[in-house]
């Protein structure tokens, strides 16, 4: 029986001069260790490139990186926006919407739950210092394998089943956050600010995404590699 294949995308990076791609291999490892095998997907704009992607994948993970350009969600661009990625964005939006008509799983991590977001039909904001008044810190200035801050888990919800919990701690690196919901997904995780840290949508069979950064934690705790197992677990059911 061969492995789900999970396709990981990846952030546009320039090294030496030479344009090329990047990405943190605790993502990878984290499906490898998760009984699933990683495909790290190069980037390209093509359509017909990423339909036959799409077909061949049995899950993705949607990786962090930069913001979101708000051109996604029809809105012009306001201060405080950080670096936006056009090739990526178009390349996600273009792997979304082929994976959600197929209804193959989609774990959605930092950048990953914006762009779901995002595509769907919902909001961001656009820089969180100017646009959210909460007064939790969500950027931390502690090593990526620290918790910060905690999220509130909605009992009932696909995240609790995995997590198994209501209250977990958990990292934080995010810029940007869900303002307006997309339709059709419900929320199911809250920072005691009152942040959308978790959403999902109850319509597809594994459609979850995540504002922290799992793919950092689940070597230290196990209720973040669920996370990973999750989404491995069900490419291997649909596949
Ligand atoms: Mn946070």
């Amino acid at each position: 029986m061969m492995r789900p294949l999970i396709g990981v995308t990846v952030n546009d990076d320039i090294r030496n001069g030479m344009s090329g791609e990047f990405v943190g291999k605790d993502y990878t490892d984290g499906v490898y260790t998760a009984g699933g095998l990683p495909l790290v997907l190069p980037l390209t704009d093509d359509k017909e490139t990423i339909v036959e992607l799409a077909m061949h994948l049995d899950g993705l993970i949607l990786t962090g990186g930069p913001d979101i350009d708000p051109q996604l969600f029809h809105e012009e661009p306001r201060l405080g926006l950080g670096e936006v990625t056009p090739l990526r964005d178009a390349m996600e939006a273009m792997l979304i919407v082929r994976m959600a008509a197929l209804d193959k799983p989609i774990l959605a991590i930092c950048r990953g739950i914006q762009i779901l977001n995002a595509v769907m039909g919902g909001t961001l904001y656009q820089d969180l210092l100017r646009e959210w008044s909460g007064r939790l810190q969500h950027t931390q200035k502690a090593p990526r394998d620290h918790t910060a801050h905690h999220v509130t888990i909605v009992e009932g919800t696909r995240l609790h089943a995995l997590m198994g919990a209501v209250e977990v701690p958990v990292n934080t690196f995010h810029h940007q956050a869900v303002s307006a919901l997309a339709p059709g997904f419900i929320i199911s995780g809250r920072s005691h600010d009152g942040l959308v840290e978790a959403i999902e949508h109850p319509g597809y069979h594994f459609m979850v995404g995540v504002q922290w950064h799992p793919e950092n934690l689940w070597r230290k705790y196990e209720e973040h590699a669920r996370l990973f197992t999750g989404v491995v677990d069900a490419a291997r059911a649909r596949a």
